[in-house]
């Protein structure tokens, strides 16, 4: 077989009179801690659960607890050590579940906390991490302590940023307090008629931000940690964390006017003005410091695992990374690297992004990284277009090839194992606030709802998600192959692999081995990953539709010697356990190779 393969390949590259590519571009070599050192997370294979989305168990077309329980197995089986859920606490949904009502409830139509409870006791049963998301920025206006704060009840007058905003003197009309804006357009503060105030929003009116100036909210949020610490969760997914800190006003309690962009002459949007006010505060990384601490102080007077915190911050890397914290002030163990989804080409289409960008990628974190840190690889999300869609149908195995092989913690959102795309939203479907502030027209740039599809289990009705013959959102008409069922059924999908890349991960050489990493030339990125006394592993991948030969990953690598195929997708063309020669690669269009030493 391996010989009738090298022949075909001979013959493809003749007929194709390829040339050898160019020299390397960038590379690099780490060292990953040890095998005696190394905590569970830092090994962990992480999944991403949208509640709404994942599966209906009472048939109202909406996903809720029961459901998660009802599918724990499938994660088992997958190999996942740790979910993270987004929000399922009480909520009036305008911002589904990211704008909480009471943080120490959970929201009807997902369960109760009784269900809450049967899910930490069934996940504990397999084994498996229960990671909440945790909403500091700020609470829903239906929020108890909000309404407090309205009536200025005491102890609540300073929960939320109140100010008095300007009169024009002219026209006698209310101005607000600045010119900072909401990130679903329009400005960043409400006039609270009750109260006679403005009260600040950096996300729907509904939402208020909490002020974290006020060392009882601080308390209260701590609070908020330990009740559900106590309820048996492993860790928290701490959403939105660079809008906690506002700056502070000057002494005519004044806030500053943030600057324009440049960026669009679009008023009402977001990206209007540079948020150096609103954002990235230097307090919020301290803010940070201090629940990482809260979580070690359990850990040692409760006992169990490291509790874990995961970090969401779109910000610039040098920001990012202070969230790690040091030696002696520690951060988050998972400050989110999106260095996928916000690296390349812009966050929406990098389906032409060459090997020199992915390098560029991987670069960029492991390159900035603290030395004694553990790297982590996020693909998609729920904020997301999916991975199949923003990096192209062909890479869909590719990409999960690359986040499974690259050294640290990988966190995939759920129903990329499979494959799963865009789902098509209309207009009147479309439920995300963000698109729904804006219009017919311009919706699509703003909206998330195509990543938030329910999950396809199989080719049954509704995808297997639910019995009710309507879902919250459209179900992806691709359900029909690309599902639980069918995949697993399949000799080869795009699960399977995913199985065996998870299987693979397990390694020795996978979890501590070094790794070096290079662009061969425009299509050709190559990972080595060895670990001495274990077998050496290569990923070689060809990210471009265009087939390349000679290909020299030897050199650049310093991998001599013999090497067999171990895993790879369908268009590699090729077969498991084929041989090939590292320095001398021939590489069909989105080609990618896991070959192993021998
Ligand atoms: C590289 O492989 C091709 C066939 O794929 C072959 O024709 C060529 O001679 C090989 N070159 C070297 C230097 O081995
Ligand atoms: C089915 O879902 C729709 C909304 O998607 C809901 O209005 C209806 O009540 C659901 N039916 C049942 C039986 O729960
Ligand atoms: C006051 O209102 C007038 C008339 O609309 C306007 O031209 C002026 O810019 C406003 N002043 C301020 C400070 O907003
Ligand atoms: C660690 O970080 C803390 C908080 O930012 C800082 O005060 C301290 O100086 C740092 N220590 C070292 C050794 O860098
Ligand atoms: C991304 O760009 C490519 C080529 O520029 C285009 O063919 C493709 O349709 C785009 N994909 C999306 C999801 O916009
Ligand atoms: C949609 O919004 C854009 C940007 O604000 C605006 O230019 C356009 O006229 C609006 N279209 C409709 C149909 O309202
Ligand atoms: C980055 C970001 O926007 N994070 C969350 C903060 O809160 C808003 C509003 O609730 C969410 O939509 C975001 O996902
Ligand atoms: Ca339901
Ligand atoms: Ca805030």
């Amino acid at each position: 077989m391996a010989h009738l393969l090298k022949l075909l390949v001979t013959l493809l590259c003749l007929a194709l009179s390829c040339e050898r590519g160019q020299a390397a571009a960038i590379e690099l070599e780490r060292v990953s801690s040890s095998e005696a050192t190394r905590d569970w997370w830092q090994v962990a294979q992480f999944y991403q659960i949208y509640p709404r989305s994942f599966k209906d168990s009472n048939g109202d077309g909406i996903g809720d607890l029961q459901g998660i329980i009802s599918k724990l197995d499938y994660l088992k089986e997958l190999g996942v050590t740790a979910t993270w859920l987004s929000p399922i606490f009480t909520s009036p949904m305008a911002d589904f579940g990211y704008d909480i009502a009471d943080f120490f409830d959970i929201q009807e139509e997902y369960g109760t906390l009784d269900d809450f409870d049967q899910l930490i006791a069934a996940a504990n049963e397999r084994g498996l991490k229960i990671i909440l998301d945790f909403v500091p920025n700020h609470s829903s206006d239906e929020n108890v302590w909000f309404q407090k704060s309205v009536r200025r009840e005491k102890g609540y007058e300073d929960y939320y940023v109140w100010h008095d905003g300007y009169v024009n003197a002219s026209t006698g009309a209310r101005i607000p307090p600045s010119n900072w804006l909401q990130a679903f357009r329009g400005s960043a503060w409400e006039w609270n008629s009750q109260r006679g105030q403005y009260y600040l929003h950096q996300f729907a009116v509904k939402q208020p931000d909490l002020n974290y100036r006020n060392p009882a909210v601080v308390a209260q949020m701590k609070r908020v940690l330990t009740y559900w610490l106590d309820r048996g969760v492993a860790g928290f997914r701490i959403d939105a964390v660079p809008w906690c800190f506002e700056v502070l006003p000057d002494a005519d309690g004044r806030y500053p006017d943030e600057p324009l962009s440049g960026y669009t002459q679009d008023p009402d949007d977001s990206a209007y003005l540079k948020h150096i006010y609103t954002q990235d505060q230097i307090e919020t990384v301290d803010m940070v410091y201090q629940w990482r601490q809260l979580l070690d102080d359990y850990k040692r007077i409760h006992g169990g695992d490291t509790r874990v915190l995961m970090v969401e911050t779109y910000s610039s890397l040098d920001y990012v990374m202070k969230f790690y914290g040091n030696r002696t002030t520690k951060g988050a163990q998972i400050p989110f690297n999106f260095q996928f989804i916000v690296g390349g080409e812009g966050n929406k289409n990098n389906t032409e992004l060459s090997a020199y960008g992915f390098v560029k990628i991987i670069n960029s974190w492991l390159g900035q990284m603290p030395a004694d840190q553990t790297a982590n690889w996020v693909m998609g999300n729920h904020d997301q277009r999916r991975v199949g869609s923003r990096y192209g149908e062909d890479r869909i195995d590719l990409m999960n090839m690359l986040q499974m092989f690259l050294p640290g913690v990988s966190i995939t959102y759920q129903g990329e194992e499979l494959g799963m795309t865009d789902g098509y939203i209309s207009w009147e479907d479309t439920r995300d606030p963000a698109a729904c502030n804006s219009n017919e027209t311009i919706y699509q740039q703003f909206t998330r709802d195509p990543a938030r599809t329910p999950m396809q289990w199989s080719s049954e009705a509704n995808a297997g998600f639910s019995t009710n013959s309507s879902t919250w959102l459209p179900i992806n008409p691709n359900y029909v192959t690309v599902n639980v069922a069918a995949e697993t059924a399949a000799d080869t999908s795009h699960l399977k692999l995913y199985k065996q890349l998870v299987d693979l991960r397990k390694s020795k050489t996978l979890q501590y081995g070094t790794t070096r990493y290079a662009a061969i030339n425009e299509n050709v990125v190559a990972i080595k990953r060895a670990l001495s006394g274990q077998p050496t592993y290569v990923l070689v991948a060809n990210v471009l539709n265009s087939h390349v030969c000679g290909v020299d990953v030897a050199s650049e690598l310093y991998s001599s010697g013999s090497y067999k195929i171990k895993l790879l997708n369908p268009q590699a063309k090729a077969a498991v356990g084929d041989s090939v020669a590292l320095n001398n690669l021939s590489m069909p269009p989105y080609a990618a190779l896991i070959v192993e030493s021998v």
